[in-house]
């Protein structure tokens, strides 16, 4: 899970014993298959030459991701065309080893989508540094491959920006509902890019303008129209704070935030939110999500916006994240034509903070209640009219922390819909079906159990 594009059954396969070897030219990549199998099933395996379980790089293989998995009696071989492709091919591994008798198989594998993405709030709920790097353990079991940070909003800033200390000192000190906040430090951050880097997880980050700002506002006062810091906000409303539009310190401010996450950043991709705001002309708006815009391609970077976005003058690589199911497709369709591309969030099936059912202890319902066949059962390409997978660059969750407080609130609204949502992201749709889904799905909260990961017992599964 998520389902291959092609799978073979072939007669024999072969029993794991502890301490078979991992074979590989990448020694990092068969490391990190010694931790997963060990993880989520106790068996030792080892790393050294001559091992039943190979690793291979292969030039004719398809895509940067795409892999081949051969199980059978003398072992097994995953070849790739990138150590990429060999990690994604190892994480199917893991989930044939749970049964230690693995079948024989020929699995030939690359993914629909090249965006397969979840978005974490780190702004309402701040999480520390090893709850990220959880997060991400858990989205490249299920072949993610895109860690999209939201750093700041109206109650907190959570990055460090030199030339702007009080975004730390002040804009980090609070978060929904009274607690302390946090913030990441540069050497913090880029502790998390190179985890998720290791796992071919590339970190989007997002500083969301012009709205979502009150944190800012309330740190650099000089951000404002009238010069005057709004007070610290904690509560879970959106829409009421905005960046001043025509003054200097305003382009100041963007040019100094983008570099910094640029710099940090080696993946392609800044987002600059441009969701939900309320405070400004369509004018004053648009001039500052194209200053916002400018400033990503100044520094050699390509712009990621919300929808909302996609009605200014952005540049023509731009990608617009769709997530409203109401009155969103115009504007996704207006920044199509003028050629951006598409990352589908819709909030009705990937919004992991709506609750499950009306029985759900966390969570929101604005856009429903979303068990996890909602979550899975829908098709990226047929959910706007004319915009199909040639302009789909790929599909995102989002998980919004208002009324998330603790890692396990987070496991609990994550699982199981991420890994439905890694499967629309990855499988070709001709292979989905949920009855199909749901019955590869139920023995996985086995493995759940052994990380320690919490999950909703969703009553459309039989699990174990
Ligand atoms: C809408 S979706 C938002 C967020 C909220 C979320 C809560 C989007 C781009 N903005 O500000 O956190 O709803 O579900």
């Amino acid at each position: 899970m998520p389902y291959p594009a092609s799978v073979t059954r072939l007669e024999q396969g072969f029993t794991l014993e502890p301490g078979d070897a991992v074979t590989s030219e990448e020694p990092a990549v068969a490391a990190q298959l010694v931790s997963g199998v060990r993880a989520d099933t106790g068996l030792e395996l080892t790393t050294g030459p001559a091992g039943r379980i190979r690793l291979d790089l292969d030039a004719s293989q398809a895509g940067a991701e795409g892999y081949e998995l051969t199980v059978g009696p003398d072992g097994a071989r995953i070849s790739a065309a990138t150590p990429e492709g060999l990690f994604r091919g190892a994480q199917t591994f893991r989930q044939l080893a749970r049964e230690r008798v693995l079948p024989g198989v020929r699995i030939s594998d690359r993914p629909r989508y090249a965006w397969r993405g979840a978005m974490l709030d780190v702004a309402r709920h701040f999480r520390p540094v090893a709850d990220v790097k959880r997060f991400v353990d858990l989205m490249a079991a299920y072949k993610l491959n895109v860690l999209h940070l939201h750093l700041t909003d109206d109650q907190g800033w959570r990055i460090a920006v030199p030339g702007w200390p009080n975004l730390t000192t002040v804009g980090a000190s609070t978060e929904v509902g009274g607690g302390p906040g946090g913030f990441y430090t540069a050497a913090d951050y880029r502790e998390i890019v190179r985890y998720a880097q290791e796992r071919f997880v590339r970190v989007v980050p997002e500083v969301d303008v012009p709205g979502h700002t009150n944190a800012a506002l309330a740190a650099h006062p000089e951000l404002t129209c009238d010069g005057v810091a709004p007070e610290p906000y904690t509560g879970i409303k959106v829409g009421f704070s905005a960046l001043c539009p025509g003054k200097p310190e305003t382009a100041r401010f963007l040019a100094d935030v983008l570099k910094e996450l640029a710099a940090l950043t080696p993946g392609r991709h800044l987002h600059i939110g441009g969701d939900e705001v309320e405070k400004l002309s369509e004018r004053e708006y648009a001039q500052i999500v194209e200053l916002a815009a400018q400033a990503v391609t100044a520094n050699g970077k390509e712009v990621v916006g919300w929808q909302e976005a996609g009605a200014t003058a952005l540049p023509p690589n731009a990608l617009v994240q769709y997530w409203q199911t109401n009155g969103g497709p115009e504007v996704v369709e207006r920044a199509v034509a003028r050629g951006a591309k598409v990352i589908m969030s819709p909030a009705s099936r990937v919004y992991l903070d709506m609750k499950y059912d009306d029985t759900t202890r966390i969570g929101q319902t604005w856009a429903g209640t979303t068990e996890v066949d909602d979550a899975y059962d829908w098709d990226p390409a047929t959910l706007i009219d004319g915009i199909g997978d040639d302009r789909i660059e790929g599909v995102e969750m989002a998980l919004w922390t208002e009324t998330v407080v603790t890692m396990n609130d987070v496991e609990l609204l994550t699982f199981p819909r991420l890994p439905a949502i890694a499967e629309v992201a990855w499988t070709p749709q001709s292979q989905r079906s949920f009855d199909a889904f749901a019955a590869r799905l139920a023995p996985m909260a086995t493995v759940w159990d052994r990380w320690g990961v919490d999950y909703h017992r969703s009553p459309r599964i039989a699990w174990p």
